[in-house]
């Protein structure tokens, strides 16, 4: 009988990580940064960015000093903007910043919707079949590999304009 099901099984492909990248990135930009929000809460105690992220913060300082000054509504924007590559002030200051600035970033935002000063995900919130689907299988990789894969949703979120 043939076997068949709905998960993302991650022996299944050659290349796991490539596989779930594109997923990934094929996604809504509500699934992506639901997903992110989802995969942040998972690994939450697994990653603190020690050191090297906290160094490299220097450089996100302004941005997300800004997201402090913005309402939910506006944070929300400009996170959708981010997701979605839009040309904005936010994107611009986004896309010079490294791979690793980039997730450190987006870790910093995650502590602060925990704080409540950027918007939270209500409690209630359930991500799309597609989106928790991929959620599994990333919870299902190795961690380096786990990195790979947030390190690639980040990258090219933004906007920069050389690229
Ligand atoms: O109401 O530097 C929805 C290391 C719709 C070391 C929403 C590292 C419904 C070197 C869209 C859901 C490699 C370890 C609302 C660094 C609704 C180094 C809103 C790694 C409100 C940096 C959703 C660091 C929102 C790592 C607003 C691995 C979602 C960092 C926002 C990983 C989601 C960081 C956010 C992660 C998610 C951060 C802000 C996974 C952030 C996730």
């Amino acid at each position: 009988m043939a076997y068949t099901t709905n998960a993302i099984s991650t022996t299944q492909f050659a290349n796991p990580v490539a596989d779930i990248t594109s997923r990934l990135k094929s996604l809504s930009a509500t699934d992506q940064l639901a997903l992110l929000w989802f995969a942040y809460t998972q690994m939450g105690k697994s990653i603190t960015p020690a050191a090297p992220g906290a160094a490299r913060l220097q450089f996100a300082e302004g941005l997300i000093n800004g997201f402090k000054e913005m309402s939910y509504d506006e944070q929300m924007q400009a996170m959708r903007d981010l997701a979605n590559k839009v040309d904005s002030p936010v994107s611009r200051a986004y896309g010079i910043l490294g791979t690793n600035t980039k997730l450190a970033f987006w870790y910093v935002l995650a502590e602060m919707m925990v704080e409540g000063t950027v918007i939270p995900v209500p409690t209630y919130y359930r991500m799309s079949e597609p989106a928790l689907r991929l959620l599994d299988a990333i919870g299902r990789l190795e961690f380096g590999q786990q990195i790979t894969v947030l390190r690639n949703a980040v990258a090219d979120m933004g906007f920069d304009p050389l690229a």
